[in-house]
């Protein structure tokens, strides 16, 4: 039997043919697992009139430290979640791909089996995801000279459990399950670093200007371990949480959309950071042409601003940041003046950037970079901290106190946070959390509080008393769904394809 335990990200996604390694737990969830898939089949069975040739798996994920920095090249900390998306596919004669949900309300997709065909973006559908997947193996094989053969079509029923706009990556299960599903039916597997790498590049065909971290957690997880994942290259490296202590996952129940909002704030937050990188580099005595042609994330630039911080008897890049950048928000007229260029021209060959600029009125270029560098300190301190030889109670107050500092950046900063989102940080750490944040790319989504492993069952009671209560009184929520929003999580495993 494969095993999913493995390293380094060289091994290719694995083939399983049970479900018994998949969750990794206990036999109820294997039971409820068998449960799902059936439904899947069986579905699948009643739309095609065949059964599905395999099926495929990708969890979610909760970021516990590590914000809006994959982007910017630094690494976060991730761990892989149960919930996950799961697919049943197989090859058809029609020349379509078509994408349907066991959910009704999700309407089938049907598409074009053409690869080279563009996601019609302005006009948002769910089967989108699905199509970036497509898109992505296609583009990925063809780059290494793979003969991919003729475009197949395809029959699909996803059944995904990730929230959507939860902040826990509910686009990046569906995409990477549906790459692996697709290898699989193409019979072409690749290492698992190259997945997590294409599918990053996968999942941009939506809008988004994502980092890897989601798609290389998903992935990459292995169960037990929450990951250290290094970008350029792309590498995950184990870290074993402190077994006393549980993350809790807890939806504020506003939805984060991400790819529809981009332009203001996903994307939004991707530019400001490149400017403030080209602002930088340009301040510390880079020549402007060679900063707009090679400056493009906020670590390009790090060691220059560590040898600016020199000089003042540091080693904080964040002290560069105070110096050069001011803390009221720039004017696009005073970053032209600055970089001798227009924007527009700046950022000609992305569609997607020009898209902000021309919904922004102004850049806060120092709250931004401010987050960025202090928040990669954090990820490092996180890890240090879990192998350090603190007492285990000293250590969870300090992980609990960097995920408290991280929230504090994420809202003050980055201005990622929302009312609802604050409101719930704050009722998990009154309620015994040793640290609260939000988790993924925020404006909506979960929060993830550490917890030590003994109050956990109270610290859920009072979070569904004190935040959820008056909010299934109003309707927004029912009280049958809530443990769909507020769970304690153990790391999971990572992506799978699946021949039952
Ligand atoms: P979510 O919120 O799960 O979509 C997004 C990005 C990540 C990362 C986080 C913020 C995608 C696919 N994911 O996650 O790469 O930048 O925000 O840390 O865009
Ligand atoms: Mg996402």
């Amino acid at each position: 039997m494969a095993h999913l335990a493995g390293g380094g990200g060289d091994e290719l996604v694995p083939t399983l043919s049970s479900l018994e390694t998949v969750y990794g737990a206990g036999e109820e969830e294997e039971e409820e697992a068998r449960v799902r898939f059936g439904r899947l089949g069986d579905r699948f069975r009643a739309l095609y009139s065949a059964s599905p040739a395999l099926f495929a798996r990708s969890p979610g994920r909760v970021n516990l430290i590590g914000e809006h920095i994959d982007y910017e090249g630094y690494s976060v900390l991730p761990m892989a979640i149960r919930q996950d998306m799961i697919v049943a596919i197989s090859k058809a004669a029609h020349g379509q791909v078509r994408v349907a949900n066991v959910e009704d309300k999700y309407a089938a997709c049907v598409y074009p089996a053409d690869p080279d065909k563009e996601i019609d973006i302005k006009n948002h559908k769910w089967g989108h995801y699905f199509m970036c997947g497509y898109k992505g193996v296609y583009e990925y094989g063809r780059s290494k000279g793979i003969d991919m053969g003729e475009p197949v079509g395809l029959d699909v029923v996803v059944d995904g459990t990730v929230p959507l706009g939860s902040g826990l990556s509910s686009s990046a299960a569906f995409v990477c399950s549906a790459t692996i599903a697709i290898m699989g039916i193409l019979e072409k597997n690749f290492p698992k670093k190259e997945v997590a790498q294409f599918t990053c590049q996968s999942e941009r065909h939506i809008g988004t200007q994502s980092g890897g971290m989601d798609q290389a957690i998903s992935i990459m997880a292995k169960p037990g371990f929450a990951e250290l994942i290094d970008f350029n290259p792309i590498k995950a490296t184990d870290v074993q949480l402190p077994q006393g202590g549980t993350f809790v996952i807890a939806h504020c129940l506003a939805e984060s959309k991400k790819a529809e909002t981009a332009a203001t704030n996903y994307n939004n937050r991707v530019v400001e950071c490149r400017l403030a990188a080209i602002v930088l580099a340009i301040k510390l005595g880079m020549d402007t042409n060679k900063a707009i042609s090679s400056v493009t994330t906020l670590s390009d630039v790090e060691g220059l601003c560590v040898s600016f911080a020199g000089k003042e008897g540091s080693s904080d890049p964040v002290v560069a940041v105070k110096k050069l950048l001011h803390e009221e928000p720039y004017t696009t007229e005073e970053i032209e003046k600055i970089v001798g260029k227009s924007l527009a021209s700046a950022f000609e060959s992305s569609p997607t950037s020009l898209d902000v600029l021309r919904a922004a009125k102004q850049f806060k270029l120092f709250q931004r970079a401010a987050h960025v560098y202090s928040e990669a300190r954090r990820v490092y301190a996180f890890r240090d901290t879990v192998s350090s030889k603190l007492s285990e109670e000293d250590m969870l107050k300090k992980l609990g106190n960097l995920m408290n500092d991280s929230h504090y950046s994420c809202s003050v900063l980055y201005e990622c946070s929302c009312p609802e989102l604050e409101e719930l940080v704050k009722v998990c750490r009154d309620n015994g959390a040793l640290g609260a944040r939000l988790t993924g790319a925020g404006w909506g989504g979960c929060a993830v509080a550490l917890v030590k492993e003994s109050i956990v069952p109270q610290f859920i009671l009072s979070l569904k008393e004190k935040y959820y209560k008056s909010r299934i009184d109003r309707g927004v929520v029912k009280q049958s769904e809530l443990g769909l929003y507020v769970f304690a999580s153990k790391p999971s495993s990572g992506a799978a394809i699946l021949k039952l």
